[in-house]
């Protein structure tokens, strides 16, 4: 089946070239006036109980209009798409207490947090239609932009692509120069495709395109054709790929950008770039400067997949604008992004030296080390205190995007070179360029617990969803694994 997805992928190439259409879009993409503007999710209210912040999220059905006199069902958290923004301060004790108002199972996963396995929100934490589920940790990592969605057994493409999907931003008290009003000079912006049946509703269409489904609309925070308004000479933009499975270039057309932040939080200081290449799941922290009454547009650029075959095939040559950005004829004076050493993640807390244990990840069509995902089998014991190299291998060439619950990780080389500088920040999820080995370095601190077990997985959520995922638990020095049982992994209580 798989086979036939690649063979039809190429096939279409073929067809394509036939027809003369040689290098266009596998997915021709609506060009949009950009007259809607910008929808920001509201900031998650929250109240603090005995020293615990606690939100609220509820998943549910409702109905949005993307496309002009079109409801389109879809589904969201505390409204009908997307859902609030989670703000929390390092070392706050957190809880949310998540309500699964879906027709079926669903799971809430803290993308890029670290916390202990029961709070993950992985597939063992699956929350029943009408339940509540109630994970709560301590936050304690720096400053960044994490994200949440569901993770649910074999459906996470389905429920993410219907609309699933939220910000959680992690704040400290590091002394940084950077935009950081909400909603004002600081942007959450999350970045999606669509795909729209004749009635307009939400297609989940993969027949015949390998890297799952590619939109022929894109929308920032849910609005197709976005603008918004900027009063201030610099604007910092929370970039998320939110999509399932398209890869972005994002950048101006005439302008460079400074990158300040990736996954885990800020670079070592701001790296002026063209573009900031995003695989599903990733996020960047940008900050755009602008001049009184000027107009750009953000653009996704034709994207470098590496050696993949029929790279058109995979959205590689599709190129759109995301979000225009509209400066005000008088602007707030805003000075450049800086910070000091001190703020980013200590760049000797990982430390190749110290390396215990080594690890091969081969991904191949759909598994990982040769097997697919199954619930009941760990894949990989890790001692805690140890630090840890994995070295993940992208054998075919099919894009893939390989993410690490649990940790940030540090991305040591890939093949025999340093990483470029824009991939040198900590890391959660990492785009993979076909036959290029990644080294990732990683620590694990605490949270031991033998049965309930913490997810890899390609963030392409078709290739997720079909089994390209494996299992791992932290243990104490000398704990056995036990095998999770179902039911076990169940964090927090549930009412
Ligand atoms: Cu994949």
């Amino acid at each position: 089946m798989i086979r036939r997805r690649l063979l039809a992928a190429l096939g279409s190439v073929l067809v394509l070239s036939g027809c003369g259409a040689v290098g266009l879009s596998v997915t021709p993409v609506t060009v949009q006036d950009f007259t809607n503007e910008l929808v920001v999710p509201p900031l998650a209210e929250s109240r603090v109980v005995d020293g615990t912040r606690i939100f609220t999220l509820t998943a549910k059905q409702g109905r949005s209009r993307f496309l002009p006199g079109t409801d389109t069902r879809t589904w969201g958290f505390d409204g009908a798409h997307l859902g609030p923004t989670l703000r929390a301060e390092r070392g706050e004790r957190v809880a949310v207490e998540v309500t699964n108002a879906l027709p079926e199972p669903t799971s809430v996963h803290w993308h890029g947090m670290h916390l202990p396995a029961r709070m993950d929100g992985g597939p063992h934490q699956e929350i029943p239609p009408g339940d509540t589920w109630r994970p709560e940790w301590t936050v304690d990592q720096p400053a960044a932009t994490l994200w949440y969605h569901p993770h649910p057994h074999g459906v996470s493409e389905e429920h993410v692509y219907r609309g699933l999907a939220g910000m959680f931003l992690i704040d400290d008290d590091a002394p940084v120069q950077l935009p950081h009003t909400y909603g004002v000079d600081d942007i959450p912006v999350i970045v999606q495709d669509k795909l729209f049946d004749t009635a307009g509703q939400l297609e989940l269409a993969d027949d015949g395109s390998e890297p799952g489904t590619l939109g022929n609309v894109v929308m920032a925070n849910g609005t197709v054709g976005a603008y918004r308004d900027v009063t201030t000479e610099r604007v910092r933009l929370r970039l998320l790929n939110g999509s399932t499975a398209r890869t972005y270039s994002l950048g101006f057309t005439d302008r460079r950008i400074d990158l300040v932040a990736t996954d885990g939080g800020l670079l070592d200081a701001p790296l002026s770039v063209e573009r900031v290449r995003l695989a599903p799941g990733e996020r960047a922290e940008i900050v755009v400067a602008l001049t009184p009454g000027d107009t750009t547009r953000l653009r996704s650029f034709p994207v470098d997949l590496g050696d993949v075959a029929a790279p058109f095939a995979m959205g590689g040559n599709d190129a759109f604008d995301v979000l225009e950005l509209r400066a005000a004829p008088e602007l707030a004076s805003t000075p450049p992004p800086s910070w000091g050493p001190s703020a980013h993640a200590p760049n000797d807390a990982l430390d190749e030296t110290a390396v215990a244990t080594t690890r091969t990840f081969e991904l191949q069509e759909r598994t990982i080390n040769g097997q697919r995902m199954d619930m009941s089998r760990i894949d990989e014991v890790v001692t805690i205190g140890h630090t840890e190299m994995w070295e993940v291998r992208n054998a075919l060439p099919m894009p893939h995007s390989f993410h690490v619950h649990d940790v940030q990780f540090a991305i040591v080389s890939i093949d025999a070179s340093p990483p470029p500088p824009d991939l040198a920040g900590r890391k959660d999820t990492v785009y993979l360029e076909p036959n290029r080995t990644y080294r990732l370095l990683m620590r694990f601190d605490d949270y031991p617990d033998p049965a309930t077990p913490y997810m890899y997985h390609c963030h392409m959520l078709l290739h997720e969803d079909e089994g390209m995922m494996g299992q791992f638990v932290v243990v104490l020095p000398g704990m056995p694994a036990a095998a999770p049982a179902p039911g076990v992994g169940h964090g927090g209580h549930h009412d």
